[in-house]
């Protein structure tokens, strides 16, 4: 286990620097993909590997976090969509609770069962206020969660959301537009979001250009994930990683 992953991202965000999280499907990839995506991200300087999926089918998860753990130094954090999706290997997990939703078993239920396992796990545990945002179209996070999502001109709702999340002891406010989302989460709640709590604030969804990525860390993102786009076309890995990495300090 490597300790220190939540400290790395709260000195990151005291010290103003934005973070690029490369979120990894283990559906999608396979052991000869990986290579080239790994090598992309040491070059690019990537800060952390989210591995997981709304619906994970395959076996690889195992497989595919000790992959990135043999082959770079680049900290690998869970973002399970549900409670098998647990790896040792990796060094730390999103504990998440789907705080913008109304169904039980994704706020405490399916944490019940797990928690025996995932104490066990050795993890370094992150406990995560999931708040997902309209994308303009139903996405596999939306269908599987059966909860709504919050309306995405309704930046009050996610400010409260965020702040009673803040406010219960969640560690990480992560709001998404659910993976490959047609509309990512717009910079106006992101901005309000972010000025009303102190937590790390992690955004994703629908990111599919360098541009609309430092346009979010400039409204008050910490860290950016980006899935989709990258599992399209790989190259894109350097241009959201300098992106994300170029927007200035806030003194
Ligand atoms: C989804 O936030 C992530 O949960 C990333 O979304 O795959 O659309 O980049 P994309």
């Amino acid at each position: 286990m490597t300790a220190g992953i939540y400290h790395s991202l709260t000195e990151r965000k005291r010290q103003g620097k934005k973070s690029f999280a490369v979120l990894i499907d283990p559906d999608k990839v396979n052991d000869s993909n990986m290579d080239q995506l790994l090598r992309l991200a040491v070059e690019a300087n990537v800060d952390y590997f989210l591995v997981g999926g709304s619906l994970v089918i395959s076996n690889y998860l195992d497989e595919c976090v000790q992959l990135i753990k043999r082959n770079c130094q680049i900290p690998v954090i869970l973002f399970p969509g549900s409670p098998n999706q647990v790896s040792k290997y990796a060094d730390a997990l999103l504990y998440l609770s789907l705080i913008s939703g109304r169904n039980p078993e994704l706020l405490i239920g399916q944490h019940v069962i797990s928690a025996p396992v995932v104490k066990q796990s050795g993890l370094e545990i992150m406990s995560t206020g999931y708040i997902v945002v309209d994308g303009g179209a139903p996405t596999t996070v939306s269908y599987i969660s059966n909860a709504t999502p919050i309306p995405s001109d309704k930046n009050e709702i996610a400010m409260c959301t965020a702040m009673a999340g803040e406010m219960l002891g969640m560690k990480l406010i992560y709001m998404d537009s659910g993976s490959g989302a047609k509309r990512p989460i717009t910079e106006s709640m992101i901005q309000k979001v972010s000025q009303v709590i102190d937590v790390p604030l992690i955004v994703g969804g629908g990111i599919v250009e360098p541009e609309k990525a430092y346009l979010n860390c400039k409204a008050g993102a910490d860290v950016i994930v980006v899935g989709n786009a990258i599992e399209k076309d790989d190259s894109l890995i350097k241009e959201m990683a300098s992106a994300v990495h170029s927007v200035p300090k806030l003194v």
